[in-house]
């Protein structure tokens, strides 16, 4: 009875480790690749989260290919549901729940920052050559 009690709690040790590591890591380590970029009908898109951030908040893609930044919000009602690509001329309003996408043309090599209206939460597009 003793060994049951016991390798219950190990088990529980093991679990809510593995749920904090998962729910830090994105995260903690602003440079690890999320695959969030999926190629569909020769356009890329870039598919990030807004809610008290932006998500992932590094995306890597590829120029000279058309791209579309797609954002998801889901019951945001924070300022991130308000994006700005300064260096585009792009300023978005989102719906506090549902799917924008933002036409991003064919890229060139650089990197592309995007914040909230207020400029308080980054995100950055890195175009690779
Ligand atoms: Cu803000």
């Amino acid at each position: 009875m003793k060994e049951i009690i016991i390798s219950i709690v190990v088990a529980g040790a093991l679990i809510g480790g593995a749920f904090v590591l998962s729910e830090n890591s994105p995260e903690s380590n602003t440079d690890s690749v999320v695959n969030n970029v999926t190629v569909v009908d020769g356009k890329q898109i870039v598919e990030i989260t807004a809610k008290g951030g932006y998500m992932p908040r590094k995306s890597v893609v590829s120029s000279g290919m058309p791209t579309v930044l797609r954002i998801n919000t889901r019951g945001t009602f924070d300022c991130t549901s308000s994006v700005r690509i300064p260096s585009m001329d792009i300023s978005q309003n989102l719906p506090p729940t549902g799917v924008t996408d933002i036409d991003l043309g064919v890229l060139s090599q650089g990197t592309i920052e995007g914040t909230c209206s207020m400029g308080m939460y980054p995100f950055e597009i890195e175009v690779k050559g």
